[in-house]
């Protein structure tokens, strides 16, 4: 049953999860270490923050019953790609795509698949570029590519993401009022507005 289902992930949590763990502290560390890179070498860092994250069993859950996915290790493996998460914000758009190309060149991370909710918005008006990855983890005796997502946003987007998904968290099971998701997808044009002006005041400034 569900409840036993979510009994079983959070007891093993710990066990079964090690891996999705183990490739955050390699993203985490990676991007760190690009951050004191570009800061000592150009005194400026793309990156504003950063944050990572386990996809929490009741979110875990209602995934692989909306996808229909067998319970067991290797099918939610193999089709669900988000158990570890890691959330870089960066100041401006091109540094969204610098990031993107930094990211496919790297030897340890494979990018499977991107996803570019700036260039498609998803209809909520929600942007950011997603990489799907596998993340190269090195065991005492195997090396393991574990699969993980990157989301990469500008703050502009970042702020939006958040103030949206606390307003909509209320109606977790009912509709959001028609009237309230038309402002949001305004909200997020004025956001992207003010991306697309701090990009042309950057600009004016490099001249
Ligand atoms: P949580 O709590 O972080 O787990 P897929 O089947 O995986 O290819 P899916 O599930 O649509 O397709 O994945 P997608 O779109 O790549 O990424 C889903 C994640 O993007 C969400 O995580 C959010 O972090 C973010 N996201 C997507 N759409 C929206 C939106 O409209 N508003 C906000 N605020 N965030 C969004 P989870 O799984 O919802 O949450």
């Amino acid at each position: 049953s569900k409840s036993e289902i979510f009994e079983l992930l959070q007891k093993n949590w710990g066990g079964y999860f090690r891996q999705y763990q183990m490739a955050l502290n390699e993203l985490t560390s990676d991007f760190q270490i690009i951050d004191l890179d570009w800061k000592s070498r150009y005194g400026y860092s793309p990156i504003e923050h950063m944050k990572s994250r386990i996809k929490n069993p009741l979110s875990l859950l209602k995934k692989i019953e909306k996808k229909n996915i067998p319970f067991n290790q290797k099918a939610v493996q193999e089709q669900i790609f988000d158990i570890a998460g890691m959330r870089i914000v960066t100041t401006f758009i091109d540094d969204v795509y610098m990031m993107k190309e930094h990211i496919e060149k790297r030897e340890d991370i494979r990018v499977m698949r991107v996803k570019d909710f700036i260039q498609n918005p998803k209809p909520s008006g929600y942007k950011s570029l997603h990489l799907v990855v596998q993340t190269k983890v090195i065991l005492a005796d195997e090396i393991l590519w574990v699969p993980a997502e990157i989301q990469l946003r500008t703050s502009s987007m970042d702020f939006w993401a958040a103030t949206e998904h606390k307003l909509n968290y209320k109606y977790e099971d009912g509709e959001v009022p028609a009237d309230a998701k038309q402002q949001l997808v305004d909200l997020a044009a004025s956001a992207f507005q003010m991306d697309k002006q701090m990009s042309l005041l950057r600009n004016q400034l490099l001249k």
